[in-house]
């Protein structure tokens, strides 16, 4: 994506678009992260000579490099099942409580603490020197110089959201030794110039500096809400859907652990209080299974079929794993004694209100526990595009919904390098010039706010 930034000015244009297809080996489920840096250097060749380049990307995954900074085997992919179970035995040393009081990080199998229990024993780890997290070892081919990003190190569970340093403590008591991580560096700090190599295969003209932005692709995306004033909740939707409030500090409360709310690291020290939800993973699972049909046809059935008939917790991380999406939601519905969706229309809107459902729930959780008023909710990412799902959340908030920019990552990477070249002022300013430049959408409850409250109890109840 090449931004264009000035006074009352704020652009993106596409360059270039590849996939990421995750490749199942006899070993597990890996990313091709060779594939990813050769779409990186053909996108910096389609966009033409640039005054700044930056990189963000998913969490927690990382490679592993030897003494000579040479990547040792194919990144994992967090959806891997090696981390089935080991959660449990790291609490045997470091009990969840105390590990949620010094991180703040919610659980989820695939938190890279864990990855890094799973693959203690192995070869790989043995012999690793270094870890980069994702984007980080993209920034690292692309320039040779080596760091770790704090927004995205946040997602480690080895940061103390409170100090934005490493927690030594539970690095110490599990055994991870915080050496193998590059030094941590923030966002709108230098992170080199392009490499003379990467200069002549993509034919631009040097020095072209790159610049740290906030590099877990969730941070950029806060970054990017156009919220004016601090009263708003954020839902930043696409294969995720991560739901809460940009805060000043962290709540590290017992309550917050229980509802499982995460403390991750924003721009310039903020706090993105949130919550993970499988998000629109489980429609794009589904449309995998039914042979990619046209999608805007099979969302304009859905909105036809009634609401709320059948609902999932989008929570549940037994939805985490690729495969048989459609059969196993219908077989949520039928075992937690629901009408059991069946045409693709039904599971669709069964997502689809669901969803919404747990949207819902999230920003009502958050505004409780961080007791933080809240008067709309914005929707960012890709989400923004499916209009039937974004009229439900402003219903099962019971607040009116704005909805835009869709590519808020690439928005948020964008206006920090910017701010960094001098561009643009502080994270205020960079909202204003959002909402005075990005086209937004906005959906009003439609009123009946008490169903989906009941859905929601009911969903509680059953699951329970
Ligand atoms: C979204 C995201 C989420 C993170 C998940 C796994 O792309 O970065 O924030 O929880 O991917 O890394």
């Amino acid at each position: 994506m090449v931004g264009r930034v000035g006074p009352g000015l704020l652009e993106l244009t596409e360059a270039h678009r590849f996939p990421n297809r995750p490749v199942r080996l006899a070993e597990g489920l890996r990313w091709d992260v060779l594939g990813l840096y050769a779409g990186v250097l053909d996108g910096l060749r389609a966009a033409g000579q640039v005054d700044s380049v930056g990189i963000d990307g998913w969490a927690v995954d990382y490679g592993l490099l030897d003494a000579d900074g040479a990547l040792l085997g194919n990144p994992v992919h967090y959806r891997d099942a090696r981390t089935e179970g080991v959660a449990e035995k790291v609490w045997a040393t470091v009990p969840a409580a105390e590990l949620y009081a010094a991180t703040g990080i919610q659980y989820a199998p695939f938190n890279t603490l864990y990855q890094l229990a799973a693959a203690r024993s192995t070869v790989q780890l043995a012999a690793a020197e270094r870890l980069l997290l994702v984007p980080d070892l993209l920034t690292y081919w692309l320039t040779g110089e080596q760091g770790t990003e704090l927004t995205n190190a946040s997602t480690t569970q080895l940061v103390d959201p409170r100090t934005r340093d490493w927690s030594y403590g539970v690095a110490d008591r599990l055994g991870v030794d915080l050496g193998l991580f590059a030094p941590l560096r923030r966002p709108g700090d230098p992170a080199g110039v392009l490499r003379p190599e990467v200069l002549e295969e993509t034919g631009l003209r040097g020095p072209v500096p790159v610049t740290t932005v906030a590099s877990h692709d969730t941070a950029s995306a806060v970054a990017a809400v156009p919220a004016v004033g601090e009263r708003f909740a954020y839902i930043c939707t696409g294969t995720w859907s991560l739901a809460g409030l940009e805060l000043d500090a962290p709540v590290l409360t017992g309550a917050s652990r229980a509802a499982n709310f995460t403390n991750e690291l924003g721009l310039d020290g903020t706090v993105r209080y949130l919550r993970n939800i499988m998000g629109l993973w489980l429609l794009q699972e589904c449309v995998r299974a039914w042979g990619d049909p046209d999608l805007g046809e099979l969302l304009r059935e859905a909105a036809e079929v009634p609401a709320l008939r059948s609902v999932v917790d989008a929570g549940d991380a037994g939805f985490l794993a690729p495969g048989r999406m459609p059969e196993r939601i219908a077989a949520a519905c039928r075992d937690s004694g629901q009408p059991v969706p069946s045409t693709p229309a039904e599971i669709t809107r069964c997502v689809l209100d669901s969803l919404a459902l747990a949207h819902g729930r999230a920003v009502a959780e958050a505004r409780r526990l961080a007791d933080h008023p809240v008067d709309v909710v914005h929707v960012v990412g890709g989400g923004t595009r499916n209009a039937l799902l974004c009229q439900l959340t402003a219903d099962a908030c019971g607040l009116p919904v704005v909805a835009g920019p869709t590519e808020a990552a690439a928005l948020g990477n964008v206006l920090v390098q910017a701010r960094a070249h001098g561009l643009v002022g502080d994270r205020a300013g960079m909202r204003r010039l959002l909402a005075r430049t990005q086209r937004l959408s906005r959906y009003e409850p439609r009123g009946d706010a008490a169903a989906w409250r009941a859905a929601g109890a009911r969903l509680a109840a059953r699951t329970a």
